[in-house]
This record gives structure tokens, sequence and C-alpha cells, in this order.
């Protein structure tokens, strides 16, 4: 047996779940990162159904909110030919790897997990098995891959923290050391943590009952600048520096909001900003909001009128996936020593 280490080779992953309409946080967090690192690296885009099942989801809806996630992914620039574009419960390594690592991982490390604790609310009692061993099976994701990378929001960095030490933990457990590299998660930049338009100090989502809180990939221009008309900010202009922005959630999310667009720092919004009022502010954010995602938005309803060649891309996706994921599985296998056929 080989201890599987590939030699030292980047392998990019991460998940989106498919449980609705994407937004700004998960573009500027995560889709707009897959763009770039798909020209440098091996990357596997992944819509992780099985994620999204650890919460009820509305009857008959999984198959086209995946489709949806697809085309979001092609729509927003992810090329088929560079990266794999896959669904999850399409290659079983993720579901069998994520068995073997519920025997790796602790009960103590999941109670620590403060997603569940938010998703979960009050009724814990009441919450999935799935839902409570999702950062388990978000670690075999990636590592049935052996990923090095994985870029994310974050709101995803406790779970890419677990994933590490089940690596680590299941090398040691079965002395089979470095068979698991320790995933490095990808989360600086401008877009790792969009907040609320409505509460700065609660991230945007797409399970805030309010739409005003988030900008979703296919509004409209009227949309957008009335959403970020209506954000909340604060009597003070935009200040000189980002210290001056400590403190000020709202402010600070859309100048953020607006480094994340225009792809530069926070610094050099502010410079060009700085004394002006948000009456100034806001219609310029929305009309870069305006700029960047309305050709995304065309292109996701091109995708989404064709559902047969996107159903031609997860497949060609699913093998590609599964073509990688096969040894490791076989090698994981050997590792913990079940009975071979
Ligand atoms: N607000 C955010 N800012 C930056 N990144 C974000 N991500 C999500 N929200 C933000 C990143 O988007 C990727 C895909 O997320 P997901 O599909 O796993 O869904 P999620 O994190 O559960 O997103 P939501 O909108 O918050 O959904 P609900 O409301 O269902 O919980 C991830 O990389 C995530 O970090």
């Amino acid at each position: 047996m080989t201890n599987g280490q590939s030699t030292a080779q980047t392998r990019v992953f991460s998940g989106v779940q498919p449980t609705g309409k994407l937004h700004l946080g998960n573009y500027l967090g995560a889709l707009k990162k897959f763009v770039a690192l798909q020209h440098q690296h091996e990357c596997l885009f992944c819509i992780v159904d099985l994620h999204a099942i650890t919460v009820p989801q509305e009857k008959g809806q999984l198959a086209d909110n995946t489709r949806e996630i697809a085309a979001a992914f092609l729509a927003a620039g992810i090329d088929p030919d560079k990266a794999v574009i896959f669904v999850q419960s399409t290659v079983p390594a993720h579901a069998e790897l994520a068995w073997i690592f519920n025997c790796t991982a602790k009960m103590g490390w999941l109670e620590r997990m403060t997603q569940f604790k938010d998703k979960a609310g009050k009724d814990k009692e009441r919450a999935s098995v799935g839902l409570f061993a999702y950062p388990v099976l978000q670690a075999a994701d990636i590592l049935a891959y052996k990923a090095t990378h994985v870029p994310v929001g974050d709101d995803q960095k406790q779970h890419l923290e677990l994933s590490r030490d089940i690596a680590e933990r299941f090398n040691r457990e079965y002395d089979a050391p470095k068979f698991f590299p320790q995933p490095e998660p990808l989360i600086q930049g401008p877009g790792a943590r969009i907040m609320s338009l409505k509460d700065g100090t609660v991230k945007m989502s797409k399970s805030d009952p309010s739409d005003l809180s988030r900008i979703n990939m296919d509004d409209t221009p009227e949309k957008i600048a009335k959403k970020f008309k209506k954000a909340r900010t604060d009597p003070d202009g935009v200040p000189a520096s980002t210290e001056e922005l400590l403190g000020r959630d709202g402010a600070r999310n859309l100048i953020g909001i607006y480094a994340g667009l225009a792809e530069i720092s926070q610094q050099q919004v502010l410079d060009q900003f700085a004394g002006q009022g948000w009456g100034v502010f806001k219609p310029a954010l929305a009309d870069l909001a305006v700029a960047k995602l309305t050709p995304i938005a065309e292109n996701f309803t091109r995708y989404q009128n064709d559902p047969a060649e996107l159903d031609r891309i997860l497949s060609v996706g699913t093998q590609k996936a599964a073509a990688i994921s096969a040894p490791i599985i076989a090698e994981v296998r050997d590792i913990v020593g079940f009975w071979k056929n």
C-alpha cells in the first residue's frame, strides 16, 4: 500500500448548497473566487445536495435547485472545461467517507460548532442528526479528493478547522502519516464576510426572512438600487480611514461590498468617497453592482433555459469527480482494513 499522498500538487474544492437563490454574499465569498482559481489550479466545484437535506427542503424542488446552482456557476464564469462542476449525491465517495469520519470525529468537536447552534435554534432535540454531522460530511467532501485548498466565506472557518482535525486524527489513528493533507482555507479578501443590508452584525443569508436584507444574483437594477437605498448605515458620512469604520457595521459592510465588486481595497474605496454622504455613495454602489451583476443575471437566464445542457455538464462532472475520488477511497478502505472483495 502506498501512503497515497500525492506530490506537492494543489487541488481546490468547494461546495454550494442548492437551497435557493444565490446572493451577493455567495458571489463575493465563493463564486468570484472560484472563477479566479480555475485559471491557476485543478478545481472541483460541487453542488452539495446531501448538505441541503440536513434541513427540510420544499418537496420536488431539489433537482431544479441543483440545476439553478449549476446555471449560476456557469453564469459567474466557471468553465466546465477547466473546473469540474458536479453534484455531491452522484459520487458515493462523499457519503462513504463521511461515515468513516463519523467514527473518527468526536461528539465534543461537533458540539462546539456554532453553525449547528445557529441553525438548530432553541429546539436542538428536533434537529436532524445530519445537521449535527454536517461538518463531518464537509470534511469528507474535501478529503475524498485530497483537496489542499478550500475557498469559502468566513462563516465556514470553524468547519474548515474541523476538517483539518479530522484529517490529522485519521492519519494518526490509522497510522497513515500524511495520507490526508491538511486543507487550507482560502478566506481572505473583501468579500469574505458580507453582512445583511438590514443588520450589519449578521451575515447576508438566503434564509433571512427579509428580502431587503440581501441582493439576489437575479435582482433587477431597480431592486438593487432600492435595497441599497434602504440599507442600514449611520448619520456620519463616508470616513477617510478604515479605523473610523470600527463599530459602524452597516457602513463597513457597504464599503466592503464596493471593494469586493470593484476589486480594490477598502482604503481605496474610502480615498474615492471620503467626506461624501451616503446619498452619494449608495447610488454609486448600486450602479457598480448593476454593472457587475447584470451580465451574470443574463447568462444565468440563458443557462436556466437549457436544462439539457446543464444536465450534460453535470454528468460529465460526475465522471471526472468519481475518477479522482475512486482510488483515494480504495486506499482509505485499505487503510481502515475492511475486507476486500
Ligand atoms: N454572507 C456571506 N458572505 C460571504 N460568503 C458567504 N457565503 C455564504 N454567505 C456568505 C459563502 O457562500 C458559499 C456557499 O454557501 P452555502 O451554499 O453553503 O450556503 P450558506 O453558507 O448556508 O449560505 P446562506 O445564504 O447563509 O444560506 P442559509 O441561509 O441557508 O444558511 C460558502 O463558501 C459560504 O461561506
